[in-house]
């Protein structure tokens, strides 16, 4: 199974579900020396960072670039694509079509969570959900153009009022009839949401393109209640050819939670 470690560079993400927050060349080492197969990146803009760089620690490290996150246009410039503000959804799909075109310098897709928002005050659930499907649209649309798929990640009912369970998300992508969108599939949140992990995953494996492996507690499978056995079986069975991703909490230490993480994807 192919493996991701995330790596976060956004200072407002600090005490997020990130495993590694050092400087990038520290992270790509350390991710290689845990066994991971790829890096997801977390970064505060598309420019933080020079393409030439990245495709140079990848080179020198043999790691793919897994996802991109786009989460940091959400915690550092509070732009989501369900804005009441035409302007605020506009910066918000540019800064993602932006992070799109900065993955697929790697062929990574990038990922949308927590900029897809919240209905509420001026904004009705409908209307909430056209404005997701229209950026969904265009950025699904952009993403082709470029040889990348992207990500939609529905989250807990905590973190978003939109869509929060995958069976919903694949539903909306096909009525909407979205193109080149595929979910991410994230178990922390699929712990609060669903009746069953697997009957969620078995449901929908078609439009599963990631998953975000973490435990109901939110650290690495194995330090909270989840059981993995059933879950990689099924994975195996399916075929899934994805990324298991550690968009985990770095506890008891970063070092450990990477170390488990590698030790629960095995059968
Ligand atoms: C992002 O991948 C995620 O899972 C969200 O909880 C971030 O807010
Ligand atoms: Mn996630």
């Amino acid at each position: 199974m192919k493996t991701a470690v995330t790596l976060c560079r956004v200072t407002e993400a600090a005490t997020g579900p990130f495993v590694f927050h050092d400087k990038l060349p520290l992270g790509f080492a350390k991710a290689v020396q845990h066994g991971f197969t790829a890096v997801e990146l977390f970064l505060p803009d598309a420019d933080a960072v020079s393409i030439d760089e990245i495709k140079q620690l990848q080179a020198q490290h043999s790691l793919e670039i897994a996802a991109i996150g786009t989460g940091a246009g959400m915690v550092k410039h509070g732009l989501s694509l369900t804005d009441a503000d035409p302007a605020a959804r506009k910066k918000a799909l540019d800064f993602i079509l932006a992070l799109v075109d900065f993955g697929a310098e790697f062929s990574a897709p990038a990922i949308l969570g927590s900029m897809q928002g919240k209905y509420g005050g001026l904004v009705g659930k409908e209307q909430a959900l056209t404005y997701l499907a229209e950026s969904l649209r265009i950025i699904g649309c952009h993403a082709k153009a470029r040889g990348v798929t992207f990500l939609y990640e529905p989250l807990n009912r905590y973190e978003t009022n939109l869509l929060n369970t995958i069976g919903d998300a694949a539903a909306f992508i096909q009525s909407r009839q979205l193109d080149n969108i595929k979910i991410l599939a994230d178990l922390f949140h699929m712990n609060i949401e669903e009746k069953s992990l697997e009957l969620a995953i078995a449901d929908n494996i078609e439009a599963i393109g990631h998953i975000h492996f973490a435990d109901s507690n939110r650290r690495a499978i194995g330090f909270g209640h989840t059981d993995r056995i059933p879950l990689l079986l099924l994975l195996h069975q399916l075929q899934y050819q994805g990324y298991l991703s550690a968009e985990i909490l770095p506890l008891p230490s970063a070092e450990e939670a990477a170390a488990q993480f590698i030790l629960s994807t095995q059968l």
